[in-house]
């Protein structure tokens, strides 16, 4: 079968906050709960740099500008759909009921222990990619298994140079299998703009390429986003095969705790992407629509704050001891003799600084 490249960005809500083409059809109390889950992640974000900075948590990377995103591929999946991240995708997590101390635990360097396996979601993925062939091996066991049920992969614009992530997709399309790959092409791979990463218009292109259709929408728009899931997750369930979403939003925020934008990004950038803010244009929009008011955003705010506050003390109180020998006994059933001398080398040099 072929598929046409697209052509044209999806948009259903315009930075101004107006629409302009139709919005999903979903009740008042859902679209005021995306809001809420829009707002959880920024201040989630804003507490984990802040806590960075005070050596409360280790390295962390800002989600700030992704929360449409974030929000609008995770809101139509199933329960027996299975999410399979990156690390920019807190939101996602969450709304999946991943507790938020448990994404905490994962950046201050703890073992993800605390993941109900009930969730479908697997671990954050740092190792740019590697989350794709899980992801379609997945999504291959469920067509197996002749389950209705699909995978949703996320992956970063950088990250789509990756050989794991063209031979995933070409693995996808070869074997139709039930997977949703989007990718939150934020511009940016750390200091590399993402006109470096492809000399291809869109990186969903590459989807018509593997045997896929492939979507590019406004990623800063929960309601194109939501859409465009809708559609793909459909037709994997149907057994029609994967698809490609590229979503085109912005990292406002730095790469990560250790890095410094201002190095390599003119801010005239930074102020062009803040007027197409995904939580402002919701906003107006549901302003409008008088399910939102400046007393309603205030307690939503307040409430997202508290939540916050009780995860912070529950993950600071509660933490168990690390110990640094975990990540090697998790490796192996039978821990290989060079990994098992690395080990001791490192408990040695843990022993000398205490
Ligand atoms: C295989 C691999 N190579 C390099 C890195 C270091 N690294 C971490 S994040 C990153 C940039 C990724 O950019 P992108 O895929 O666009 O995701 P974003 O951080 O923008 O969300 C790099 C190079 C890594 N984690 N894994
Ligand atoms: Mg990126």
């Amino acid at each position: 079968m072929t598929f046409s490249l697209p052509t044209h960005v999806t948009q259903v809500i315009s930075p101004e906050g107006k629409l302009v083409s139709d919005p999903p059809e979903l009740p008042p109390e859902q679209l005021v709960e995306f809001y809420r889950w829009m707002v959880l992640g920024r201040v989630f974000s804003n507490r984990m740099v802040a806590l960075q900075r005070q050596g409360r948590m280790g390295t962390f990377a800002p989600l700030n500008g992704q929360e449409a995103a974030s929000v609008g591929l995770a809101a139509p999946m199933m329960d027996d759909d299975w999410l399979v991240g990156s690390y920019r995708e807190a939101i996602s997590f969450f709304m999946r009921g991943i507790p938020i101390t448990a994404i905490m635990e994962q950046w201050a360097g703890y073992i993800p222990i605390s993941y109900s396996p009930a969730t479908n979601v697997m671990p954050i993925q740092v190792v740019l990619a590697s989350q794709m062939p899980h992801a379609v091996g997945m999504a291959m066991a469920m067509q197996y298994k002749k389950k209705a049920s699909a995978v949703v992969a996320v992956i970063g614009d950088g990250a789509t140079s990756e050989g794991d992530f063209n031979e995933s997709l070409n693995f996808a399309g070869a074997f139709k299998a039930p997977l949703v790959t989007v990718v939150q092409n934020n511009g940016w791979a750390i200091s590399v703009p993402r006109e470096k990463q492809t000399a291809a218009e869109y990186i969903a292109h590459r989807g018509p390429a593997f045997g896929m259709p492939g979507y590019v929408v406004d990623g800063n728009d929960v309601f194109a986003v939501f859409k465009t899931m809708e559609t793909c997750l459909e037709r994997a369930r149907a057994g029609e095969g994967p698809s490609l979403i590229e979503v085109i939003t912005y990292r406002m925020g730095a790469h990560t705790t250790a890095d410094d934008p201002t190095k390599y990004r003119p801010p005239e950038e930074l102020a062009e992407w803040e007027k197409k803010d995904p939580i402002t244009r919701y906003r107006i929009y549901l302003r409008t629509l008088g399910l939102l008011n400046e007393e309603k955003e205030a307690g939503i705010e307040e409430e997202v704050r508290q939540e916050l506050q009780i995860a912070v003390e529950r993950y600071e109180s509660e933490r168990p001891a690390q110990r640094a020998e975990k990540y090697f006994d998790l490796v192996y059933n039978d821990t290989p003799p060079q990994l098992a001398r690395q080990r001791d080398e490192l408990l040695q040099f843990l022993n000398r600084e205490r």
